[in-house]
């Protein structure tokens, strides 16, 4: 058995857990780090949330709720329950195991603690093999420019249920930001780099707007490989496929997520897995300069997220000559 793979992925909520899900379930076999995207996070309550983190977290204990896409499975919701009574929001649901984790994480950053830190215990706690990274330890904020003005993230995305057509995305706080060193070491130790099927623009592209990042990728040894988040024409949850309209000015397809790509970040990526429904796009993505390979990339059962990441780490080997 030789070294362990070092994976490095890349992930937002939703789709990037359960990508990062495949590589924890293959063991000893894989290093695992997952850069998360933080520009979803929020305060509620005064608790510090971050939605993207907990998501990466619950899944890949084995303990994320799959109903919802998020929260803790056989959660409660007394807490919620008793602030409802007191008057007090409840658009954006933290039930009480979840509440937790806000906790534990709003006692340590507000006590002078990195994230990257508290994550490292939460996770470790939950039994967790992989390297929960935060993108940045400092604030950057998702907010989304709709018809009648600016949203923050989750007031677009959960209370409005991101209904709005999304015109225009601004990252605040990004520029004083800086990817962690662990971040930095994820990326520049890695034998495969991975984009997981994210939401291009407010998973993927928060990561990547984090000033050096994207340097960091360009000049990594590891290649780099995406997992398409759009198939057959829609994104297996939330809104890529209209953002890739409204924000990308590409269709709302697989290759027109490799055209986005390709404008938007011309040289990062060099292989494209794209579902098998839509392989008919293979020549449109291999015109980008991107190399397609065309598997089964819907992953909503752990054996389907483990069968994607043995055909990355493959794909790893075969690049690296191991
Ligand atoms: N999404 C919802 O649609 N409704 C909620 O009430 C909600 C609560 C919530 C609590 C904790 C958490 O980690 C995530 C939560 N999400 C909820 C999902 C969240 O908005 C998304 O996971 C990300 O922000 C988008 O990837």
């Amino acid at each position: 058995m030789g070294d362990p793979i070092r994976v490095t992925v890349l992930a937002g909520g939703f789709g990037g857990a359960r990508m990062a899900h495949g590589f924890e379930l293959l063991g000893e076999r894989v290093a695992l780090s997952v850069i998360v995207n933080t520009a979803d996070d929020l305060e509620l309550h005064g608790l510090l949330v971050s939605p993207d983190l907990d998501t990466v977290m619950y899944t890949l204990s084995g303990e994320a709720n799959d109903a919802t896409g998020w929260g803790v499975r056989d959660e409660t919701w007394s807490a919620a329950e008793m602030l409802e009574r007191y008057g007090a929001p409840t658009w954006f649901k933290l039930g009480d195991r979840d509440l937790a984790t806000h906790i534990l994480r709003t006692a340590a950053v507000r006590g002078g603690g990195r994230l990257t830190d508290v994550e490292a215990r939460l996770a470790s706690a939950l039994g967790v093999r992989a390297k929960l990274l935060p993108m940045s330890d400092s604030a950057i904020r998702t907010s989304v420019r709709i018809a009648d003005g600016w949203l923050d993230f989750q007031d677009y995305f959960v209370r409005r249920h991101h209904a709005d057509e999304a015109l225009e995305l601004r990252f605040s706080g990004a520029g004083d930001a800086r990817p962690t060193p662990e971040v930095a070491r994820a990326i520049g130790t890695a034998d495969l780099i991975v984009i997981a099927p994210s939401n291009p623009f407010v998973s993927v592209g928060p990561i990547l707007a984090v000033p050096g990042l994207l340097t960091l990728l360009l000049n990594a040894a590891a290649p780099v490989v995406a997992v398409s988040p759009i198939v057959g024409g829609a994104a297996v949850r939330g809104p890529a496929a209209e953002m890739m309209l409204s924000l990308g000015k590409q269709p709302g397809t697989a290759a027109g997520v490799a055209a986005y790509y390709h404008a938007a970040y011309r040289g990062l990526i060099d292989i494209l897995a794209i579902d098998s429904v839509d392989a008919a796009e293979s020549d449109a993505i291999a015109r980008t300069g991107m190399r397609p390979i065309v598997t089964n990339t819907l992953i909503a059962a752990p054996d389907a997220r483990r069968a994607l990441a043995e055909e990355l780490l493959a794909l790893a080997r075969q690049l690296a000559h191991r």
